[in-house]
Formats: C-alpha cells, structure tokens, sequence
C-alpha cells in the first residue's frame, strides 16, 4: 500500500501543482472541491446483502428481472450487520452521503408483517442509525421478490386483488418515506420500480400499461402525504431478465407519465441500448422535467449491475450536468450488487467512481470550451477535450479525500481487510 505518496503532506504538494494548471484553463479547483463534496450521493443498502431483504425467506421466488451472482464471503445476514458495514463504508467516503432503502429491509422482529402493512414503526433502526450519521434517507417500495409478484406482474396485473397488494404496498410506503422527511429534516425520494414484463412477445401490450396508469394514480391519489416530504420518481428499463420481450414501465411509459403527473424520471444506466447514451437525455429532458433520479450502474453485455467505475458513460453523464449547471435538478444515487467480491470495497469503488466523475465535470473547462464552439473553432474545443483527459485531477481528488479526512488513493483498503478480518470472516 503506498503511503510516501499519499501522506496529507504530499497530497497538498501535490495539488498545489495541480490546481493553476486547472487555473491557467479557467477552472476554479478550490471551488470544484466544495461542491463535489456538497453533491448528496444516496447509497442503496441492497449491496450488503446482495438484495436478498430482511424478510423471512420464501422457497421459489422468481427474482423480479434482476440478479445478483457470486458467492464471496461475508454477506450482511441482518439490519445490524448491515448498519454495521455501513458504519465503515461512510467513513471511507468522502462528501455528504444518503441511505437508500428498500421495503423488504423492514425490521418485524419475529412476527412477519406483509408489505401491503409495513409502517414507520418497522424501520425504526434504520431511522436512529441515520439520525447518528446526520444523513437523509430515500426509500423504495419493493415489488419484487415476493410470491405475488411471482407471474411477473405486479401494479399492471390483470388480476385486481394482486393489483390492489401493490398499490396498497406503494401507498404504505410513501407514508415511510415521508415519515423520514419529518424526523430527517430532509425530503425523501422515492422510487418506484416494478418487474412487470414478459420473456416473450405478449398478444396485449395495451392493457398492462393502461393499468400500470391506473395503480400509479392509486397510489400517488392520496391527501395524506405532501410532495414537500415524498418525492416521488419512476423507473423505467428496456428489458429484465424474463421480461426480455416486453417491459410494462418502458421509458416512453415513464417519461409521459412522469411529465403529466409531476413525478421524477429515474434514468439507471443500466437500462438502455448498450450504444445509447444517457448524457445526452439530460438536456432533452431537463427541457421538460424540473429534476431527475440518476441510478449510477455498469451493464456488462446487459443490465448486469455491475460496481460503478470510472468509465466513459459516468464521466460523460456528470459532466453534461456540470456543462448544464444541473446538479441542483438530479438526484444522485446508486444501484449496484456485486456478491462476488467484498462489498464494502464494492460500496467505496462505486460510490467514488461516483463522486470522481462528479468533480471531473465540475473541472470541466467548459467556458473554454463554450467559447470554442460559439467562436466556430471546433479543432479548438476538440483539443482542450482531449488535453483535459490528462490533467492532473487524481492529485484534485486525493486533496478533496484529504479535506474530507477521508482517505486518499486506495489507502482505504487498508480499512476493509482489516474489517474482513475481524467481522466479515467470522460469519458463515
Ligand atoms: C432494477 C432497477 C431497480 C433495482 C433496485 C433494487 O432494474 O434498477 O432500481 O435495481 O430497486
Ligand atoms: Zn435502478
């Protein structure tokens, strides 16, 4: 592990080197730093314990179009243990941070409770743990994983009684969410993602999504819960696993929808042609939408939910934000579970893969670059895109770590395997 390199001394030197070159190209480093760590990035728990929930396990559930692979040691078995990894994971990271959960992480001691009757009383935990770590949290109902979602049909089932658990389950839920807006001090987004497709072509692609519309409508009519506390988004995706033909909430579906009932689009970047290119939404539906939910994820050949690392389509969706002056308008989450590796490593590459591409946006020279472009100069702008690759941003980001009293490099590592060692090796 290094450590001449990265003592707090060096990584000052360092950036003391870094930041008037990022000066001489009109970027502000100092202020780049203050930002990046202001952005809020929402960790989703559901890395932990490789999406599995709290609930009492149920033979032969179909996994609901998403999978997670691999057998490392170590996984989180409970709450605690959950909260106890995230303890570490928190203080690995730099900048301002949220939890986001998901239903089936609720809490009911020995008596099982159904999903349509979760309340707040049920995350009680998880709300003392982010009152002591002074953080938000956003919430997700869970429809999936669950013997009435079984058919691969959940708020858009043709069958009315199922249909009615899910919507009661999404009404349950937003009252959670906005509970935690009230003790939090800090509203809650929360997303709503269903499985419902088909592995093959369906005879009716109508009817499923006319009442897809209708139980969204249910769930959101309801006078008890203010948009100021529960911030509602939806989540669309071309295809799942077992729904490879037809996908109920596709984005068309979610885009219209979200527009017309004033809820946020969620954009995962796992869910699109592998050739498409999320950065390029951003201003498309920035135009039409006041925010965004931004899931940060890794499709490898599919929507794999591979660890978020610094690749070309996180850096490019950061810095069109940064470009747009949008980081005000998107909410910054997670969406990745890995079971094949450690997961507290998992969380620390992911989380910082992200926050590395938001302060390589917010170092973006784009007043160069803008000021290229409206000149006519196109060889300009090429060539400042192309010098801004080898700017010293690492020495900018060790110094963001060091600020945060976080630390730089992967001197984090040192951290983990000794966690491994004295907890995560000890459970079976
Ligand atoms: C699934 C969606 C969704 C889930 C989580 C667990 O394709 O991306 O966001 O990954 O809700
Ligand atoms: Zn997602």
């Amino acid at each position: 592990m290094p450590s001449a390199s990265t003592s707090a001394k060096n990584v000052h030197a360092a950036y003391r080197l870094a930041r008037p070159a990022y000066a001489e190209r009109g970027v502000d480093t100092d202020a780049a730093i203050k930002k990046a760590l202001a952005v809020p990035i929402s960790l989703h728990c559901w890395q932990a314990d490789d999406v599995r929930g709290l609930e009492t396990p149920v033979e032969g559930l179909a996994g609901g179009g998403i999978m997670s692979t691999g057998g490392y040691p170590g996984r989180a078995r409970n709450g605690d243990e959950m909260r106890a990894d995230l303890d570490l994971v928190l203080k690995l990271l730099p900048g301002v941070q949220r939890l986001n959960l998901h239903a089936f992480y609720a809490e009911t001691g020995k008596k099982p409770v159904d999903r349509d009757a979760i309340t707040p009383a049920h995350f009680s935990s998880w709300l003392d743990w982010a009152k002591e770590h002074r953080i938000g949290l956003d919430f997700n109902p869970t429809y999936f994983a669950h013997p009435k979602a079984n058919d691969g049909f959940t708020l858009s089932s043709a069958d009315k009684k199922i249909r009615q658990f899910w919507i009661d389950h999404g009404r349950a839920c937003r009252h959670i969410a906005q509970h935690f807006s009230k003790k939090l001090g800090s509203p809650s987004v929360i997303n709503h993602w269903i499985p419902d497709g088909t592995k093959d072509q369906p005879a009716d692609r109508f009817g499923p999504r006319a009442r897809l519309v209708e139980s969204l409508d249910a769930v959101l009519d309801d006078k008890g819960v203010s948009g100021n506390h529960c911030v509602d988004a939806v989540e669309g995706k071309l295809f799942g696993i077992g729904s490879e033909d037809y996908v109920v909430g596709s984005h068309e579906f979610y885009y219209s929808y979200a527009q017309s009932r004033k809820v946020v689009p969620c954009l995962d970047l796992g869910h699109y042609h592998p050739t498409e290119s999320v950065a390029d939404k951003v201003s498309a539906l920035l135009q039409f939408h006041p925010r965004l939910l931004l899931h940060t994820s890794r499709p490898i050949r599919w929507d794999s939910d591979h660890v978020v690392i610094l690749d070309d389509a996180v850096r490019a969706l950061f810095t069109e934000i940064a470009r747009g002056g949008a980081f005000n308008r998107v909410y910054v989450a997670l969406d990745f579970f890995d079971a094949s590796i450690n997961r507290i490593a998992a969380y620390v590459v992911g989380a910082r893969a992200t926050r590395q591409a938001i302060l390589l946006g917010l170092l973006d020279p784009s007043k160069l670059l803008k000021a290229a472009d409206a000149g006519g100069r196109g060889h300009e702008r090429l060539a400042l895109m192309e010098q801004s690759k080898s700017m010293p941003w690492g020495a900018v980001w060790d110094e963001l770590c060091v600020r945060a009293g976080t630390p730089p490099a992967e001197t984090w590592l040192a951290n983990v395997a000794n966690y491994e060692t004295k907890v995560l090796s000890k459970r079976a």
